[in-house]
């Protein structure tokens, strides 16, 4: 099914900073093939507006803040990222938007699988009409 959920990281601070450390398979639940991350977005640009048939996603917010607007075709979830100690883990067939981006966001994503525009889903009409046909 649709899934999508928050997952905490743990961090590891003394006197000489932080380190968080994420493993495949562990504190991400895939293998990861795949990592991009974006910078120097707009407030009032927002991203996304698509959903993905197969693929599994991790995005972190490493610097400022965003917020992901997601939809499994029954319901709307905010989660507002602003913590690089939490990731906003991303199903198959969740409908995601990215709004409110601080100047000084950057977004890091890690992907199960490598690019493919064909696994892209950008019209929602059809992304409701295939979560539809699978259930
Ligand atoms: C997602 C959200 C969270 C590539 O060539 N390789 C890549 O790995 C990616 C991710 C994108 N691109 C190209 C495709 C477009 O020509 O980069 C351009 C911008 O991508 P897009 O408009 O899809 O960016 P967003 O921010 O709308 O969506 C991205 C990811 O594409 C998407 O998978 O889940 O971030």
């Amino acid at each position: 099914m649709s899934e999508h959920r928050l997952i905490q990281f743990k961090s590891l601070a003394d006197e000489r900073g932080q380190l968080v450390a994420l493993e495949a398979n562990r504190e991400i639940p895939f293998e990861v093939k795949r990592v991009y991350y974006m910078t120097g977005m707009v407030a009032n640009l927002p991203r996304g507006f698509h959903a993905h048939r197969n693929l599994q996603q991790l995005a972190i917010c490493l610097v400022g803040r965003c917020t992901f607007l997601v939809n499994d075709a029954r319901e709307e979830t905010s989660y507002d990222l602003s913590s690089r100690d939490v990731g906003l883990y991303l199903g198959n067939y969740v409908w995601r938007e990215m709004h409110n981006f601080s100047e000084d966001c950057v977004l890091v994503v890690l992907a199960s699988e490598h690019y493919s525009e064909a696994d892209y889903i950008r019209d929602y009409d059809i992304f409701l009409r295939e979560v539809k046909l699978r259930e």
